[in-house]
């Protein structure tokens, strides 16, 4: 099937061009008048009429009943009466979304209410991942705090406006905050091979190695013993010590035990991360620390955003204070980290990229998540 948009003076005029080119039987999706209502196209009194036509070479009898269904454009004067009469809201609908699957992304864009200068910017953007309904949003605010300079303010405008407003969507809160007194406590969670106890690891280095912090682990990975391991090496190496906890009181202990440390870095397990009573368990360990765990969900830029997300959700009954990203050395599109961050306004707090220990690791910055997605 081949859809196309046809805009004219009027509705007899758009429907001729249609049918000149698409044939008699061009299937009628919609029909609207542009320009008179709310939005973007107010400017300069424009008014047209858009149709948006269909044809299939093959089209069966079937196909061609169902012909016309739209309604003809409201408060167009010129419009005459060749058209089928309103068709109900239902089917319409149903046309609609179809219609909306199969246009091309620039046509999503335009019914989106994107202008012209506007969809260059806009397929960047969404060939990076940034949600469509998103980047159109974004551009909607952009004009309406901006005021309306129409396609002549130039394609720079628009982007410099998008990172200006990606800045402030973006929340970056900087890194781990040591505190004056007692430990600070910070735990990472998340799936099963985000990167967890590698980022300990780095983190650890950091604090202990360059900072001359003191640092003790505790691995709460009680669910594999060959994790506990891998924490209790990279411990050796760097001279820190590690613990392994296996409930809340032996939590409890364990954190009393390194009261004189500066920093004490939690690992856990994603093993059983699908087991519903998980979490409850986790934080029923934190609770028992009798001081605030800091946690940060880490999460990779190589996952699908369903995971993200359905990450996010699955650990909601912690309090997630950060999202550590992971994994951007192999990470192929960024549009995600946006969206996410947009969507659950968790601050970033690092950013990995690179196995090596301790180098692979910064604190996390708006500006490189804004130079990744426009790369
Ligand atoms: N490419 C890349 N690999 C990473 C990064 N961080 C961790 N990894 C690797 O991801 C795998 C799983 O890491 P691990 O720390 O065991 O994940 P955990 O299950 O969350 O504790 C290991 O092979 C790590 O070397 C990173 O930033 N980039
Ligand atoms: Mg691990």
């Amino acid at each position: 099937m081949q859809i196309k948009k046809f805009t004219a003076e009027n509705y007899a005029e758009a429907l001729s061009m249609a049918k000149k080119e698409l044939g008699e039987d061009a299937l009628i999706l919609s029909a609207r008048t542009i320009g008179r209502g709310k939005g973007l196209r107010e400017y300069n009194g424009y008014s047209k009429v858009e149709l948006t036509a269909a044809a299939d070479p093959g089209a069966g009898e079937a196909e061609k009943s169902a012909r016309a269904v739209a309604a003809p454009p409201p408060a167009s004067g010129t419009a005459v009466a060749e058209q089928a009469p309103p068709g109900k809201d239902e089917e319409e609908l149903d046309l609609k979304s179809l219609v909306a699957t199969l246009l091309t992304q620039t046509d999503r864009a335009r019914s989106m209410g994107l202008r012209n200068g506007q969809l260059k910017l806009f397929q960047t953007l969404v060939d990076s991942g940034v949600n469509d309904r998103m980047a159109a949003k974004m551009f909607e605010r952009i004009d309406s705090e901006n005021g309306f300079a129409g396609d002549r303010s130039g394609p720079d405008r628009d982007k410099n406006a998008a990172i200006e407003m990606m800045r402030r969507v973006l929340l970056c809160k900087g890194g781990i905050e040591l505190e004056e007194k007692s430990p600070k406590m910070v735990a990472l969670v998340g799936p099963t091979g985000a990167g967890k106890t590698t980022t300990i690891a780095k983190l650890a280095a950091h604090f202990s190695l360059l900072d001359r912090k003191k640092v003790a682990l505790i691995s709460l990975d009680t669910y594999r013993i060959g994790a506990f391991e891998q924490l209790r090496l990279y411990g050796e190496i760097m001279r820190v010590p590690v613990e392994m906890a296996s409930g809340a009181e032996d939590f409890r202990s364990i954190v009393r035990k390194h009261s004189d440390k500066d920093l004490v870095l939690v690992d856990t397990t994603g093993r059983s991360h699908k087991d519903p009573a998980y979490c409850g368990r986790l934080k029923g360990i934190f609770d028992a620390a009798g001081k605030k765990v800091e946690t940060h969900i880490v999460l990779s830029v190589t996952s699908q955003e369903k995971i993200l997300e359905g990450s996010v959700k699955q650990f909601s009954p912690l309090t997630i204070d950060r999202v550590l990203f992971t994994k951007l050395d192999e990470g192929m599109s960024f549009g995600p980290m946006f969206n996410f961050s947009l969507k659950t306004r968790i601050p970033f707090s690092y950013f990995t990229a690179g196995q090596r220990v301790p180098e692979d690791i910064e604190v996390a910055d708006r500006e490189k998540v804004i130079r990744l997605i426009f790369n």
